[in-house]
């Protein structure tokens, strides 16, 4: 009916702060109130709707959402019909099985017989199921941690970001089952005009997402070393060359991706680069 794509974000909570800032980073405009439920943004064809995170697969796969950010825990647990159409990188944390401290473990056979408080019921009976392990899975809404201690279950299956909370509550995290981070989720029968929203939104995130992922470089390289130099810096075509004043010397601009960073400028430094600068860039058009 209309030409507005719908995202729903978390409401409040630990996912509401950057999925804004991704959407801010994509140069949508849009004023977020406190309080406020639905917003528009100002100069993009998006809609927002604020909710809480548990509710936004099922408006996802419903359509009343085109698209959402959510945490994939979330969205597999709830089992919605809907597509994961970007990780986002960021809310990265793991679903474990933790166990009092004090117990010994071997492995997950352990679990065979016991009792397991956790919110992600689906997740860790799926888990299970996979080991052959029959346990006795406790479904609770909150406060996992403390179901051992107050005797309601022998182990716990939950969260971990730091692992501090298991610490603080006698706990040790003997299994990880599921790696977690935000996911853009999406109804799997998007109309076409929505569906070409989408695709102009995802392209401005990769944008944004490969130049976090990406450093400017810029050095002074021997011209003897130049072919050497030039080889550990690929760049996106290949790296722009200019001579210096100095002869014998030139300038040398180049993109090294954030995980081969040190590893590069070690290398350059070993080959005689000098003045290496290091730029952030705001956004990458590859
Ligand atoms: O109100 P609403 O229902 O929308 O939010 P919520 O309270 O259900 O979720 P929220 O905001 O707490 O978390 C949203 C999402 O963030 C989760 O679904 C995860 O995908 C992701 N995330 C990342 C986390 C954590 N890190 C995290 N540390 N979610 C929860 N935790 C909790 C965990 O439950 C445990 O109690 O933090 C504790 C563990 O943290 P550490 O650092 O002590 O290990
Ligand atoms: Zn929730």
């Amino acid at each position: 009916m209309n030409n507005l794509l719908r995202i729903a974000i978390q409401k409040s909570g630990r996912l509401n702060e950057d999925s804004l800032k991704l959407i801010k980073e994509c140069g949508v405009k849009f004023n977020n109130g406190t309080g406020k439920l639905k917003s528009t943004a100002t100069n993009f064809p998006l809609e927002f709707l604020f909710l809480r995170d548990d509710d936004i697969p099922g408006y996802v796969a419903d359509g009343v959402a085109d698209i959402g950010i959510v945490g994939e825990n979330v969205s597999v647990e709830k089992e919605k019909h809907v597509l994961i159409t970007k990780r986002l990188g960021f809310s990265k944390c793991r679903l474990s099985l933790a166990i009092p401290k004090a117990k010994a473990y071997q492995g997950p056979g352990d679990f065979q017989g016991v009792s397991v408080a956790t919110s992600y019921p689906k997740i860790l009976s799926n888990y299970f199921k996979e080991k052959n392990i029959v346990a006795d899975i406790h479904e609770i809404s909150g406060s996992v941690e403390i179901a051992p201690s107050i005797g309601l279950a022998d182990a716990i299956c939950d969260i971990v970001s730091s692992g501090s909370t298991l610490l603080s509550n006698g706990l040790k995290e003997v299994e990880v089952i599921f790696n977690s981070e935000a996911v853009l989720i999406e109804y799997p029968d998007l109309a076409p005009a929505k569906q070409e929203i989408l695709q102009q939104l995802l392209f401005r995130m990769k944008a944004v997402q490969a130049g976090k992922n990406n450093r400017y470089i810029l050095l002074n390289a021997p011209n003897d070393n130049l072919d050497k130099i030039v080889a550990v810096l690929p760049g996106m075509k290949s790296p722009t060359i200019l001579p210096l004043a100095m002869s014998g010397w030139s300038s040398v601009h180049s993109v090294v991706n954030e995980d081969a960073f040190w590893e590069v400028i070690e290398q350059l430094k070993n080959l005689g680069a000098q003045g290496i600068l290091v730029v952030p860039i705001e956004k990458m058009i590859l």
